[in-house]
């Protein structure tokens, strides 16, 4: 199952100081698995990719994070082995706030990606690198308009709909951060179904899986997370559903 590529272990909870490298068996994934047996596997990505014999990228990055999510299944999809590092958000107040973390990503945000000796944060940034350097999979169509339609869908949601509902807002938000994220979660959705409605075959863009996709699974289960009912937008389920279940 697509799903498998958020694996993570135990420790993806432990200290960012005390990180270890991570991999992940999966070549894709989509579903995330939520559990214990979630968190007792650890797991290292077959690596199919042309760079296999390169330096493999490690991502810093948290469990639950959507963000660093889209980057785990983009590196699934082109069947790159990485290695991960655990960031804790909640831990310790935040290990993305340690003076080491802020070396990373000055923005105290996961994902960071280290790949080809640099350091990349903004993870359709380096969806967009690993698709301009990789072979494999995908991620952009060829076409121009639905490439350009791939980035709205993504821009959709990474710039409209997931800053609202970060933790560092909803921090700041007390008691009302459910009903918050709900607000502008749902808001989000009733200006993407109409879009997806016209763009969607398969996936969300046409028949063939795209950065769009990578962003939507990780927002449709901040969405079920904060209690939207994902049942009002029947594009949006159906590609969820379809994309929960790519081989
Ligand atoms: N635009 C950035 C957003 C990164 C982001 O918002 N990351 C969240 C997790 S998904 C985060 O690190 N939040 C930490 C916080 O809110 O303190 C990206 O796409 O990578």
């Amino acid at each position: 199952m697509l799903g498998k590529c958020l694996v993570i272990d135990k420790n993806q909870g432990g200290g960012y100081l005390g990180a270890h490298s991570i991999g992940c068996k999966e070549q894709s994934c989509f579903r995330y698995h939520f559990g214990v047996t979630y968190f007792a596997v650890v797991k290292r990505l077959i690596c199919l990719n042309t760079m296999a014999n390169q330096t493999k990228p490690i991502i810093h990055g948290y469990f639950r994070s959507s963000c660093s999510w889209r980057v785990r299944i983009a590196f699934a999809l082109k069947g790159i082995a990485f290695d991960q590092v655990p960031v804790n958000l909640i831990k310790d107040g935040g290990q993305q706030f340690t003076e080491q973390y802020k070396g990373l990503n000055p923005m105290q945000q996961v994902p960071a990606v280290q790949i080809d000796g640099i350091m990349l944060s903004q993870s359709l940034a380096v969806i967009q690198y690993i698709e301009e350097t990789r072979t494999g999979h995908r991620l952009l169509p060829a076409d121009p308009k639905k490439r350009a339609q791939v980035r709205m869908i993504s821009d959709f949601i990474a710039s409209g709909i997931q800053p609202v509902q970060n933790l560092y807002v909803l921090q700041k938000m007390g008691a009302e951060k459910v009903q918050w994220a709900h607000h502008f979660i749902q808001r989000g959705f009733e200006a993407l179904e109409p879009i997806l409605k016209e763009t969607a075959g398969k996936y969300c863009v046409g028949d063939e899986i795209s950065m769009a996709d990578i962003c939507l699974v990780p927002q449709v289960y901040n969405a079920e997370r904060f209690k939207v009912d994902v049942d009002q937008f029947p594009t949006i389920k159906r590609l969820n559903q379809t994309l929960l279940k790519f081989p």
